[in-house]
Formats: C-alpha cells, sequence, structure tokens
C-alpha cells in the first residue's frame, strides 16, 4: 500500500520559507543609506514581525568590490515585519546587505542576501 506523499504545507516549516525583501534604499546623510527589508513567509506572502536579525553584513560585491564593506546598525522599523538598517555606504553604486535572523517558532536560522544601490 502507498503511503500518501504530500504532507500537509506548513507541517515542516523550513528557513527556505522565508525571504527578505527590499523595500526602500534612501540617502540618509553623506555616505549613508537607509535600508528597510520586509520579511515574508513565502508560503502565504505573510509578512513576519518579531525576528531577531543578529548578524549583518555589507558589502560591494554587486559592484565587483567584495573588500569594500561598510558598517551596518539596527534601526527602529515602521511597521511590523519590516526591519530597518542603516549603512555606511562609502561609495555609490550596487551594495549587498547579508543577514542570519532567527524567526520566532522556527528552529532554522534565515540566511538572506539582498542587494541595493547606494547613491550619493
Ligand atoms: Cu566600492
Amino acid at each position: 500500500m502507498l503511503t500518501p506523499a504530500l504532507l500537509a504545507t506548513g507541517a515542516f516549516a523550513a528557513a527556505s520559507d522565508y525571504r527578505f525583501e527590499v523595500v526602500s534604499a534612501r540617502p540618509a546623510g553623506p555616505h549613508k543609506t537607509d535600508v528597510t527589508l520586509r520579511l515574508v513567509h513565502v508560503p502565504d506572502n505573510k509578512p513576519v514581525p518579531d525576528a531577531v536579525v543578529f548578524q549583518t553584513k555589507a558589502d560591494m560585491a554587486p559592484a565587483g568590490m567584495p573588500t569594500m564593506t561598510g558598517a551596518v546598525a539596527p534601526q527602529a522599523a515602521q511597521q511590523p515585519g519590516t526591519y530597518r538598517f542603516q549603512v555606511d555606504t562609502g561609495m555609490a553604486g550596487g551594495w549587498a546587505l547579508t543577514l542570519a535572523a532567527k524567526v520566532q517558532g522556527e528552529a532554522e536560522t534565515v540566511h538572506a542576501t539582498v542587494t541595493f544601490s547606494a547613491a550619493q
């Protein structure tokens, strides 16, 4: 006898079910960019509040300068499910923001890299 191959959706949530998306990247003073991200639970496209972002890194890998890095400072977010950071973008161009986050009730760490453009 065959057992059903499909398990209920959501029964086994995984880190790959979550995605960080760029909401905006705005200049915030000289060589600083304010980056707002949204964390989405992909299967139902719902925003995920209260995740703890515990590791961040910014570099210019998208512009071919992976060794050019910038400090990342978390900021208060305006909306649940969004996450805001001020990045020291020493140079205009393409930047990558890499994060590790813990989602409430999820055992796996969510790793993500988003790209944004810094203008100055
Ligand atoms: Cu650069």
